[in-house]
């Protein structure tokens, strides 16, 4: 049986993702919807059975679930808990409800977190309690971007101390990716953009050499693997570009190199992969939710954000009032944003 708390949303950030949603390209989503999935809030009520949290605490609610039961669960080596619903239509509560209605029409959810509302509803497997003074208007990036970029690097690629990365995309996740890999001791991190406006904020978390694509007339790998000699030890594509994923394995080190998929494609797309590039010993993977178990490791996220282990607030390029989120995602259309938080 799930259990149900009603959130109060404070915050909530804006990712690509809610992007894929308004335009159609994301999978298994039916409409009306209310996107969101990068909030923070404060416990409103809670249902029959919840004990996890009570009404007034602060919480992120997840787009993963950690059920701690399921064989997934029990296994260090993965977070998919089989609860998810991705492997399903996302738009409705567990329990097969929506909890949204508009005008007497119901409005589906999205990955049952739904954050451009002033209040959600999210099952009780889902939700982290996180720290009493986190400011909700920043912590809200470990509801996704934040969480997703640092966990690819640390707990997916398993970046080495002294080791070459390169991170393709540098939106919000790619920025925090170049931030895992720094943290984990790179000693060289290209970042790849074909915005050069955010080449300098990479640079300051940590970014040694950042490349425009479109300034070379050979393809990026190539320019790559020349100038790391030979390949990078670790890449990472935070795009959903399946040309970008290609490109990302083809610039690893023969014998050893990871690439490390963070983006979504496009409903309908695949890699094309040569199996050469595997047969000479170099790797790919893949991330959700920079593999973090969610329920476990999101509140200490934020406890090592309070005791400034890392920053995150480079990141938030803007601070608004929910209704300037059309502001917000031209803003993201026009590459000025890395995030925009939206404040109820
Ligand atoms: N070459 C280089 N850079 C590119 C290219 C290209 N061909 N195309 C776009 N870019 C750059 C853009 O200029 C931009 O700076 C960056 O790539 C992308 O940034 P954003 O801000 O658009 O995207 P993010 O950082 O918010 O999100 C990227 C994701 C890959 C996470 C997202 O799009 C996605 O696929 N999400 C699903 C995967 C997932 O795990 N989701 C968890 C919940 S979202
Ligand atoms: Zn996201
Ligand atoms: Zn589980």
């Amino acid at each position: 049986m799930c259990s149900f708390i009603s959130i109060q949303i404070v915050a909530t950030g804006i990712c690509r993702t809610d992007d894929h949603v308004l335009k159609g390209s994301f999978p298994n989503i039916d409409y009306p919807v209310i996107p969101g999935h990068e909030g923070a809030g404060i416990v409103e009520s809670i249902g029959e059975g919840v004990t996890c949290v009570k009404p007034g605490e602060k919480v992120i609610p997840l787009c993963l679930p950690q059920c701690g039961e399921c064989s997934s669960c029990l296994n260090p080596d993965t977070n998919c808990c089989l609860k998810t619903h991705l492997y399903e239509s996302q738009n409705l509560m567990p329990d097969k409800t929506s909890r949204f209605t508009c005008k007497g029409k119901a409005i589906h959810h999205f990955l049952w977190i739904s954050t451009f509302s002033e209040y959600t509803v999210m099952p009780d497997s889902a939700i982290a309690r996180i720290d009493d003074d986190a400011p909700l208007d920043k912590v809200c990036l470990f509801g996704c971007g934040f969480s997703t970029g640092y966990g690819a690097a640390i707990n997916t690629a398993k970046v080495e101390p002294g080791s070459t990365c390169a991170v393709f995309g540098l939106g919000g996740v790619g920025l925090s990716a170049v931030m895992g890999c720094k943290a984990a001791g790179a000693s060289r991190i290209f970042a790849i953009d074909i915005n050069k406006d955010k080449f300098s904020l990479a640079k300051e978390l940590g970014a040694t050499d950042c490349l425009n694509p479109q300034d070379f007339k050979k393809p990026i790998q190539e320019v790559i693997t020349e100038m790391s000699n030979g390949g990078v030890d670790f890449a990472i594509e935070c795009i959903g570009n399946v040309a970008v994923m290609k490109a990302a394995l083809e610039c690893t080190m023969v014998g050893w190199g990871t690439c490390t998929i963070v983006g979504v494609a496009l409903s309908g797309q695949s890699i094309p992969v040569s199996p050469m590039q595997l047969i000479m010993g170099k790797k790919i993977n893949a991330t959700f939710f920079g593999g973090w178990k969610s329920v476990d490791s999101v509140p200490k996220l934020v406890s090592d954000y309070m005791a400034k282990k890392f920053s995150l607030d480079a990141l938030v390029t803007y601070t608004l009032p929910f209704d300037k989120i059309n502001d917000a995602f031209d803003f993201m259309y026009e590459g000025k944003s890395n995030r925009t938080v939206l404040v109820f």
